[in-house]
C-alpha cells in the first residue's frame, strides 16, 4: 500500500489516477455539454406526468431563466433561495442562477417561517423560488418570491402562474451580459451544522462545483464501459440537499445523462417509473434502499432488468439491508457513497470489480482528494486498519462557513484539512469504512438535524429548565432525535406536550420523536453537553 498511504505524513492518497481540473469557469464546463447535439436525448423527465425537457431545450430554458432573473434585477453575487420539492424546473433555476454568477441557497420546502427567516437573513437572499402556497411566508418576510407550479407539463406555454411563465417562457430572451466569473467566486451557500452547534452557511465556490463534477460524477462514469448519455437515473433524493444537488442536478446533467425526477416518493410510482423509463441508475438513502428491496421481492418480471447500479449514501445503512438487496437483485452493481456538504458531497464511492466486491465499504477516495485518519485523543495519524477521525483535503473542500471565521477555524486547519467528525478506517486495500460519528448531528433518513437547534427550541418552553438532544436508533428512519428534558419542579408537562411544542416550530423531519424526563443533564465544567454520556443513558433506558 506504499503508493496510496504514506506512513511519514499519515496521508492517504486516492488510489485513482489524478484528474486535470479545468481552469476555465464553471459555466463553460456545462455549457459545452448543453450546447452539443444530443440527438433527442431527454435531460429531465417528470416521473408521473411524463413531461420531458430534451437536452435541446435545456440550454435555451436556462438562458431564459437567466434573462428573466436579470430583468428582475438579479446580478452577480446576489443570493437566490430555492425552497422547492423536486421538479424538472429545479435544475433550470439552478443553472439560471449560476449563469448570472448569482449565488444559490436551498432549503427543505417544509421549513417553517422562523427557519426560512433565519436562512434568508443569514445568506442575505433577496429572491426566492417556492410553491404557490408558500408565497405568503415570503410576503411576511418582505422577500420577493416566484411561485413555481408543482405539477403539469411545461412546454413554453403559459401555465397560469404569471411570474414563472414570464421568467422562463420568454421565447426570445434578451441576451444577458455574461459576467466574468472566477473559479474562487461563491456559487452556493448550503446549510450544515458541521461538527457542532447549529446550522451554518457552507460557502461553495465555482471551483468546488467543478471539482465535484469532474472528480466524482464524470470520473466515476469514465470507469464504466458504457456511455453516460445512455444512462437513465431515477432521482428521488431531494435536490435541495447536497447529495441531490451535486450529484443529480449539477453532475448528471453535465454528463448528458437522463434524469427522471420523482416529485414525491411513492414505492409503486418508483416501480412504474423504473419500468416505464428503463431506469439504469438509482440513488438511494437507507430507507429508500429498503423500500426498493421490498418492491423487488414482491414485483416480479422484467421491470428490474434495466437497472445497472444502485448507490446508497448520506446515512449509515445496515449490513442486513445491503445483503437483502444484493441477494434480491444480484445483477445490480451495489455501491455506497460517502460525502458531506462541507466537501461539496465529494468523498468516496464504491468501486466493484469482478475480483473485488466490497458492498459494506464506502469505496475508494475520489481522485485528487487526500485523507488522514486521526486519533482524536492523541492527534496521531493512523495507518490502514486503525480507526480514527477522517480528515479530508482537496479541491472539493468548502471555502469556509459564511461570516463565521471561528467555526471555520475549528473545522478546517491551516493546512486545509477538513475535520469530518466521522470515525472511519481504511482497509488494507484502501477502501474506506465508516464506523461511527464523533460529531453531534442526527441523520434522519439522510437529512441533518442539529441537536443544538432543537435544544434552543426546547428551553424556550416556560416549564423546561434544561434540555439535551441526541440520536436514538430507529428501524425506519435510521436515527431520530430524542430529547432529555429537565422540567420545572411541579410541572405537569407531558412527553406529548413537549413533542407538540417542538413540532410547531420546526420542519416535520426535525420533530423530536422521543422524550425522557430526567433530573439532570450531563454537562462539562464549561457547560457543554456531554453527548457521549447522553448516548450512554439511552442504552440504560
Ligand atoms: C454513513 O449526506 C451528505 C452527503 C451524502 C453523500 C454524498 C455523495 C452521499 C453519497 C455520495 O456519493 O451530506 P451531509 O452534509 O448532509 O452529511 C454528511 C454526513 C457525513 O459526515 C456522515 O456522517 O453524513 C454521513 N454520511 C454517511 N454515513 C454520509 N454518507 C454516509 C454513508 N454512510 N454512506
Amino acid at each position: 500500500n506504499s503508493r496510496w498511504y504514506s506512513p511519514e505524513t499519515g496521508i492517504y492518497h486516492s488510489k485513482h489516477p489524478s484528474v486535470n481540473l479545468p481552469t476555465y469557469p464553471f459555466l463553460d464546463v456545462v455549457s459545452h455539454i448543453f450546447s452539443k447535439p444530443h440527438n433527442g436525448v431527454s435531460a429531465l423527465i417528470d416521473s408521473t406526468s411524463g413531461h420531458t425537457i430534451p437536452y435541446s431545450d435545456l440550454y435555451p430554458l436556462v438562458k431564459s431563466m437567466a434573462s428573466g432573473l436579470h430583468q428582475m434585477g438579479i446580478s452577480q453575487g446576489d443570493v437566490v433561495l430555492i425552497l422547492l420539492p423536486n421538479s424538472v424546473y429545479f435544475p433550470v433555476i439552478v443553472f439560471g442562477v449560476l449563469y448570472l454568477g448569482a449565488v444559490l441557497t436551498t432549503m427543505n420546502p417544509l421549513s417553517t417561517l422562523p427557519e426560512i427567516k433565519k436562512q434568508t437573513l443569514d445568506s442575505n437572499a433577496t429572491l426566492a423560488f417556492t410553491l404557490p402556497d408558500c408565497l405568503g411566508k415570503f410576503h411576511q418576510l418582505g422577500i420577493r418570491a416566484i411561485a413555481v407550479p408543482e405539477t403539469g407539463g411545461f412546454d413554453l406555454k403559459p401555465m397560469g402562474v404569471p411570474d414563472f411563465d414570464k421568467l422562463i417562457g420568454e421565447r426570445n430572451p434578451i441576451s444577458v451580459p455574461r459576467p466574468v466569473i472566477r473559479q474562487e467566486d461563491t456559487a452556493a451557500i448550503m446549510y450544515s451544522s458541521g461538527t457542532t452547534g447549529t446550522c451554518k452557511g457552507v460557502v461553495l465556490t465555482h471551483r468546488n462545483l467543478i471539482s465535484m463534477i469532474e472528480l466524482f460524477v464524470r470520473f466515476e462514469a469514465s470507469q464504466y464501459g458504457y456511455s453516460s448519455e445512455e444512462n437513465v437515473h431515477l432521482v428521488v433524493m431531494p435536490m435541495f440537499h447536497i447529495y441531490g444537488l451535486s450529484h443529480s442536478v449539477l453532475g448528471l446533467l453535465s454528463l448528458g445523462s437522463t434524469v427522471v425526477v420523482m416529485r414525491k416518493f411513492d414505492a409503486d410510482e418508483m416501480v412504474k417509473a423504473i419500468g416505464r423509463y428503463r431506469v439504469t441508475h438509482f440513488t438511494a438513502v437507507p430507507p429508500l434502499l429498503v423500500a426498493l428491496t421490498a418492491k423487488a421481492k414482491s414485483v416480479e418480471g422484467t421491470v428490474w432488468k434495466s437497472l445497472k447500479q444502485v448507490c446508497c449514501g448520506a446515512a449509515p445503512v445496515t449490513r442486513k439491508s445491503i445483503e437483502d438487496f444484493v441477494q434480491t437483485l444480484p445483477h445490480v452493481d451495489f455501491i455506497q457513497g460517502y460525502g458531506m456538504t462541507e466537501s461539496t458531497a465529494v468523498g468516496s464511492r464504491g468501486f466493484n470489480t469482478e475480483k473485488c466486491r466490497k458492498h459494506f465499504s464506502m469505496g475508494l477516495m475520489a481522485p485528487n482528494m487526500e485523507a488522514r485518519v486521526v486519533d482524536w485523543v492523541t492527534g496521531s495519524f493512523l495507518p490502514p486498519g486503525r480507526s480514527g477521525e477522517l480528515w479530508l483535503r482537496g479541491p472539493a473542500v468548502m471555502k469556509g462557513y459564511l461570516n463565521n471565521p471561528e467555526a471555520t477555524a475549528i473545522t478546517i486547519d491551516e493546512h486545509g484539512w477538513l475535520r469530518t467528525g466521522d470515525i472511519v478506517y481504511f482497509d488494507e486495500e484502501g477502501y474506506l469504512h465508516i464506523l461511527d460519528r464523533l460529531k453531534e448531528i442526527i441523520k434522519y433518513k439522510g437529512f441533518q438535524i442539529a441537536p443544538a437547534e432543537l435544544e434552543a427550541v426546547l428551553v424556550t418552553h416556560p416549564d423546561i429548565l434544561d434540555a439535551a438532544v441526541t440520536s436514538a436508533k430507529d428501524e425506519e428512519a435510521g436515527e431520530v432525535p430524542m430529547a432529555f428534558v429537565l422540567k420545572r419542579q411541579g410541572s405537569l408537562l407531558s412527553e406529548a406536550a413537549v413533542k407538540d411544542y417542538v413540532a410547531m416550530q420546526v420542519a416535520p423531519y426535525k420533530k423530536v420523536r422521543k422524550v425522557v424526563f430526567t433530573h439532570s443533564i450531563p454537562r462539562s465544567a464549561a457547560g457543554k453537553i456531554l453527548r457521549r454520556e447522553l448516548r450512554g443513558l439511552i442504552s440504560r433506558i
